[in-house]
């Protein structure tokens, strides 16, 4: 039996989430079109037959702005102690440069060997694969560079076992079933959020936590915050439009989690500075 830690590294949107809930096969962290979706750690767990790999998904690399991205960069800093390899993911999509530069340079001097995930290569053209590939190569001495498509699944299987090769035998860490460290109630405000982040754009998106209030057996109840007036009439929508779209979105995917109907009660309310607010965001486990 082979397990360990692998810790995901990259800019914000380059797909780090998305890869992860393919190397797990299952949705484990949303994913947004927007930079700075993920703002905590979450394992994602893969268990084989022969093996446990632990991916801890984290936020990219950014400079803080506030306490939340402070938070978030912290998180990410402390995440690479202990851990038996780095996942370096880059965008094949966009020019690899001085942002994926910064990050080689402190994830090539921390030791654990470096595998670079090239992502998005999907629909791109061999010739550029392979110019980004090269460019890729050059950021420092990898362990081994995989093309992949998180969302296809294109090299997603070659990638695992990469990873896999590189743990120590040691136990199961996790339950065989279980895919993600994060509670329900956190899993289930996750969603909720992943689909406001889907309807909003510009500040909002970055503005908007969720909080599960409560789930019972029929019905859930969560609280949508934003900074602003504004921001809450936006979530709220013309004649409560948004809110609604946002429910009936997240609620499939809530009832497949909770394997139970339920309503959902989604209120939006204004909760000012909540992203410099220090309590709050440890209520929030950020
Ligand atoms: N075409 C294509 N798009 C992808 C692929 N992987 C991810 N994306 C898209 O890239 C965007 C960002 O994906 P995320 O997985 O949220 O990226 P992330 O690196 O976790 O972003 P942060 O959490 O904000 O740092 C989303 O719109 C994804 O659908 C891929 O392999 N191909
Ligand atoms: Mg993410």
């Amino acid at each position: 039996m082979r397990s360990g830690f692998v810790a995901v590294a990259g800019r914000p949107n380059v797909g780090k989430s998305t890869l992860v809930n393919a190397l797990c096969g299952g949705k484990v962290a949303i994913v947004s079109d927007k930079p700075q979706t993920t703002r905590r750690r979450i394992h994602g767990i893969a268990t084989g037959d022969t093996y446990q790999l632990v991916l801890a998904d984290l936020p990219g690399f950014q400079r803080p702005r506030d306490a939340l991205t402070e938070h978030m960069q912290r998180t990410v800093e402390s995440s690479f102690a202990d851990v038996d390899a780095i996942l370096f993911t880059l965008s094949a999509r966009e020019r690899i440069g001085a942002g994926d530069r910064f990050i080689a340079h402190r994830v090539f001097a921390l030791g654990p060997p470096v595998v670079i995930a090239l992502n998005k290569v999907d629909r791109l053209k061999a010739g550029h694969i392979a110019t980004q590939m090269t460019t890729a190569s050059q950021l420092g001495d990898f362990h081994a560079l995989h093309p992949v498509s998180a969302k296809t699944g294109d090299g997603v299987a070659a990638l695992r076992d990469e990873l896999v090769g590189l743990l120590p035998e040691g136990p199961l860490y996790f339950p065989e079933d279980q895919r993600t460290d994060l509670s329900v109630e956190a899993q289930v405000a996750e969603l909720i959020r992943e689909k406001a982040l889907a309807l909003t754009r510009d500040e909002v998106p970055h503005a908007i936590t969720v909080e599960v209030e409560s789930i019972g057996e029929t019905s859930l109840q969560a609280d949508l915050l934003v900074e602003t007036e504004s921001q809450k009439q936006i979530l709220i929508g013309r004649g409560g439009s948004m809110v609604k779209e946002i429910g009936t979105r997240a609620r499939p995917e809530i009832e497949q989690l909770l394997g139970r109907h339920v309503f959902l009660e989604l209120r939006v309310k204004v909760k000012p500075r909540w992203r410099r607010d220090e309590s709050m965001l440890e209520r929030l486990g950020i």
